[in-house]
């Protein structure tokens, strides 16, 4: 029996933010990628330094045009390269490619009535020419990429009639690309609002009262989340048969030990991470959260009408990054920890870890899977998982990243595992399927991809585009459905 159903999405996943460049061309406007800069020297483990941002950073930023410091305002350049890298996806065979479309290609400051022509022209050509090789697009409309405008004029998401603007902005990609894509997702790790406020709410902490941080960041993803369900509500009035996901950062966290304490820990962690995905593949909020703003003295606004969209108008299906497992316990602080994008968590025993400290753990990948299934019975569609690492060129200029497919092959037995317990999978887009910059660190050098690109964490290289011993390896897993895996070894 077939380990992967018929039409199973083999693919790769990128965020404009950190792939296309083009930061200031076609009309496009300033987002709150463009706003964060290369830290080679902070530690990676340090959550805070590393996704941390002034408001001197960002009127610097607003007031410079340099790309070596920003790094994301280069990308690798897909804003010029986008057929060639098109056609090596084509090549690999792939079925769906995840892309963002940037809201600041089409509304510079998010604020216009009409959309910028040159930013509805490049998506239509890059959607219809994935099309043409038919591949499925996969559209993430909110990866990181809001306007710097909104950040400075209206707090961010803090403000509620940046939903309209949000709705505006969804509306126009499904009036223009409707016919060319039938999945989307809302907002990228919409989780991850207080792991790094700038890059996802456009919140600068430093420009509000300290006290007031916490209230301002629940009513902003409550808006997100009114702006999730309003566009969901949309996409399925405008284009019958599209499908709507939410996308969450699956943060799976095991208890240190079997001491009940420390259980209750994990799962306190874990409703916290996936109540998240509850609000939009549920439609209301846990008891929980609403318990816990009481006691804390959050008030969160909600519209008249909330909780009512909220019920009406839940997510098709459940989308979310996988890359690494935590752990905690009651004394995490006395214990050795571990680095990580998400945030540093007590080091597992049991588990390699990356370049980058990240733990991995392909049985955490099958067990979360199962997790999310029984939670909510909705399709479920891994569209990120990888492993960043530092790749060389041998001197016959092979690229010979054995550990990537190391890690490609167990997480997708994983998933294999995961759908002969029921689970129903709908694809899998390895992230940075191309290399691109690192979200957290924008570095080069922590690389993804089945392609290699000639770029350095300082700017410099040609581009170029060279395919991976994982290139050929993966062509292999799609076109046998996932059978063969052990192609090259
Ligand atoms: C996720 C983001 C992606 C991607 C990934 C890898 O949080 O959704 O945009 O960047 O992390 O993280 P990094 O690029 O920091 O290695």
């Amino acid at each position: 029996m077939a380990r992967f159903p018929e039409g199973f999405l083999w693919g790769g996943a990128t965020a404009a933010n950190q792939y296309e460049g083009g930061w200031n061309e076609g009309g496009k406007g300033l987002s709150v990628a463009d706003c964060t800069t290369y830290k080679p020297n902070v530690d990676k483990g340090d959550y805070r330094a590393l996704h941390g941002i002034t408001n001197d950073d960002i009127l610097a930023s607003e007031a410079s045009t340099d790309t070596h410091q920003y790094p994301k305002r280069h990308g690798v350049d897909f804003y010029h390269r986008w057929r060639e890298d098109i056609d090596l996806l084509a090549e690999m065979g792939f079925k769906t490619f995840r892309l963002s479309i940037q809201w600041t290609r089409l509304f510079p400051t998010g604020t216009e009535e009409e959309p910028n022509e040159a930013g509805l022209q490049f998506y239509e050509d890059v959607l219809t020419y994935l099309r043409s090789n038919n591949i499925e697009p996969l559209v993430t409309l909110h990866h990181y990429e809001q306007p710097v405008y909104l950040a400075d004029h209206y707090d961010g998401w803090y403000d509620r009639r940046v939903i309209d603007l949000f709705v505006r902005f969804a509306k126009t990609c499904f009036e223009h690309y409707g016919h060319l894509v039938k999945y989307w997702l809302t907002f990228n790790e919409i989780d991850s609002v207080f792991r790094h406020p700038w890059t996802t709410i456009g919140f600068c902490e430093e420009r509000y009262p300290a006290e007031q941080r916490e209230e301002m960041v629940y009513q902003s993803v409550h808006n997100q989340f009114v702006a999730s369900a309003l566009a969901t509500k949309l996409l399925h009035q405008m284009v019958p048969g599209a499908q709507m996901g939410c996308m969450l950062t699956k943060t799976t966290t095991y208890p240190l030990n079997c001491d009940p304490r420390n259980m209750l820990k994990a799962q306190a962690n874990n409703r916290e991470n996936l109540y998240y995905a509850d609000v939009q593949a549920r439609g209301h909020y846990p008891q929980w959260i609403k318990n816990y703003w009481e006691r804390s003295g959050i008030h969160v606004d909600f519209g008249t009408n909330d909780e009512e969209i909220l019920a009406q108008y839940p997510v098709d299906f459940v989308s979310f990054s996988y890359y690494m497992s935590m752990v905690d316990s009651i004394d995490a602080a006395q214990r050795e920890k571990v680095g990580g994008n998400l945030a540093t968590g007590v080091k597992n025993p049991f588990l390699d870890t990356s370049d980058w400290g990240w733990q991995v753990d392909s049985d955490g990948l099958h067990y979360s899977l199962i997790e999310l299934w029984d939670r909510y019975e909705k399709p479920l569609f891994i569209v990120e998982n990888g492993l960043g690492a530092h790749d060389t060129i041998d001197e016959d200029g092979k690229i010979r990243d054995d550990y990537r497919i190391a890690y490609f092959r167990d997480h997708i037995n994983a998933i294999a595992d995961a759908i002969a317990d029921g689970v129903e999978v709908m694809g899998y887009t390895p992230w940075g399927c191309i290399d691109l910059v690192s979200m957290s660190t924008c570095e080069m050098s922590k690389r993804y991809g089945f392609v290699y690109v000639d770029l350095d964490d300082e700017g410099n290289g040609t581009y170029d585009r060279m395919r991976k011993e994982s290139f050929y390896w993966y062509q292999r897993v799609i076109a046998t459905n996932g059978e063969e895996l052990d192609w090259g070894m």
